[in-house]
């Protein structure tokens, strides 16, 4: 699946907060159980990631929703294996609702 979300990272690992805490919105891309993040659909296309980054790696990472975020609603946490933490922010209940259960089997 693919298409806009809000993302923030929280933490870089295990208590460490991470260093650039700012809200973006990103053209997210589920496949093979990895989520990969582009400016939008044409860098998706070129095959330009964001800022360069790695694709986050899924396997053992738990996913829910982010209970305790108040600022804003539609809000779920995924957190990878290797401790690091990220906030995603759906436009709606349903649209957050696909994510978390995309991201969550895959
Ligand atoms: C961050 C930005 C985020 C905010 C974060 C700030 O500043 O304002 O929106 O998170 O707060 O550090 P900057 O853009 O200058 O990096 P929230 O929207 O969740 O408040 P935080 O450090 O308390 O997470």
């Amino acid at each position: 699946m693919e298409g806009y979300l809000g993302r923030k990272h929280d933490l870089e690992g295990p208590n460490k907060k991470a260093s650039n805490r700012s809200w973006n919105n990103l053209y997210c891309v589920l496949r093979n159980s990895e989520l990969t993040f582009y400016k939008d659909a044409k860098n998706l296309a070129l095959g330009t990631p964001y800022h360069g980054e790695e694709p986050l790696a899924l396997r053992h990472a738990i996913c829910e929703i982010a209970a305790n975020y108040k600022k804003k609603k539609h809000v779920f946490k995924l957190r990878l294996s290797n401790g690091s933490e990220w906030l995603f922010h759906g436009k709606d209940e349903e649209e957050m609702l696909s994510w978390l259960q995309g991201v969550s089997t895959a």
